[in-house]
């Protein structure tokens, strides 16, 4: 019997911004009080979270002077100590101040670029100092709502020459640190540069040091596309990518929800912690949820413990799922063990393929076509065991 209780061997992770959001939306003012970082750390430690990431201005409000400034981060640097949380990840606020209302890397604004350059690259030094290994760009405002307003490939020359930047600093500075870009297909801005994970793996192709850079696609950004969460990331575990995730929750093509993990679509967050636990993926589990504005500081610390009792549930069915002979044998029935073959001998030519009459002269496509695929039984066998019967 397992108590899900988490431990700091699972990795779990959680944005300053996450359990720090104080309910301000388009429609309504803040509904929580402030929560210092500190009491964060110290929260989050108590129950059970292994990590805790943060934006720039999560940690050092924005125009804090340079003592102010270093007293804040001593404050936290010593919370880390006492409770034994990492960093494991941080990243740049490059959306919240008016500055950035065009965007950051891909503004239009030549000085507005340069300023969100020297602000990353500062925070990146933080970000070093502290231990993280992954930073997360998000390009929140890197859109536009209008067609001639954003001239798309060169915004992308932009964008790709901030990246070839960072990643030069990042070299030069010795920094053992690895780019994790995150895609989201609007909200804040009408559309939004890189919308997905393709459009991200896409991009990184082009960088003068790819190495350096995965993504981190975040569950409610695919389904906001209209998209397979647990598709995108296998698709990025594939090409070596996924370094890093945002983990949470989200209810079909809207708003960007960020409920807690397992809330939503839950049959997506089953086949996500399935591929993550058998796939072999090794970063942080990392939640980026917004407690909802109706809740208290009670609710909140609820919410953040929730996300990780969801993850431990659904890993705990997941292995039962894996390790049932009956869905062992329902694998075989559908197939799966095939699809691991590869379609070609060892060393067959399309020459050999032609003179192979089995392939196509002899072969009965009625009778192919008439076998089922007992995809339905496999799933039900998921469904029971996800629901526990
Ligand atoms: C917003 C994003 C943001 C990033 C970090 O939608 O999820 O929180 O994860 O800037
Ligand atoms: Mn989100
Ligand atoms: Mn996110």
């Amino acid at each position: 019997m397992t108590s899900y209780e988490p431990t700091p061997e699972d990795r779990f992770s959680f944005g300053l911004w996450t359990v720090g959001w104080q309910g301000r939306d388009p429609f309504g003012e803040a509904t929580r009080a402030p929560l210092d970082p500190v009491e964060a750390v110290h929260r989050l430690a108590g129950l059970g979270a292994w990590g805790i990431t943060f934006h720039d201005d999560d940690l050092i409000p924005h125009g804090t002077a340079q003592a102010e400034r270093e007293a804040h981060i001593k404050r936290f640097r010593q919370a880390l100590e006492t409770t034994g949380l990492v960093v494991p990840m941080a990243t740049t606020n490059l959306f919240a101040h008016p500055v950035f209302k065009d965007g950051a890397f891909t503004a239009n604004d030549r000085d507005v670029r340069r300023y969100a350059l020297r602000k990353t690259m500062r925070n990146i030094d933080l970000a070093a100092e502290l231990g993280a290994r992954t930073y997360v760009a998000w390009g929140g405002r890197e859109g536009a709502e209008s067609g001639a307003a954003k001239d798309v490939r060169a915004a992308l020359d932009r964008m790709k020459e901030a990246f070839d930047l960072l990643a030069e600093y990042v070299t030069g500075q010795g920094y053992d640190l690895r780019f994790a870009i995150e895609p989201k297909p609007n909200e804040p801005r009408g559309d939004i540069l890189l919308p997905t994970v393709g459009h991200a793996l896409a991009f990184i192709d082009r960088l003068e040091r790819p190495e350096l850079f995965g993504v981190n696609p975040e569950v409610g950004h695919e389904q906001m596309a209209g998209l397979n969460y647990p598709h995108g990331i296998a698709q990025a575990m594939w090409a070596g990518k996924l370094i890093h995730l945002d983990l949470n929750g989200q209810s079909g093509i809207k708003y960007d929800q960020d409920l807690r993990f397992g809330a939503g679509d839950l049959r997506a967050a089953f086949w996500t912690v399935d591929l993550l636990e058998s796939g072999g993926y090794e970063g942080p589990r990392h939640f980026d949820f917004k407690p909802p504005r109706t809740e208290d500081y009670d609710g909140v610390w609820a919410s953040a413990a929730g996300c990780m009792r969801n993850y431990l549930i659904l890993r705990e069915r997941a292995a039962a799922f894996r390790a049932d002979p009956a869905v062992r044998q329902a694998l075989r029935d559908a197939r799966l063990d095939q699809l691991v073959q590869p379609t070609l001998a060892p060393g067959e030519t399309p020459q050999r393929l032609l003179e192979d009459r089995s392939a196509f002269e002899e072969f009965d496509v009625d009778a192919a076509a008439a076998r089922g695929m007992a995809f339905e039984r496999l799933d039900q066998l998921a469904m029971d065991h996800l629901l526990g019967a």
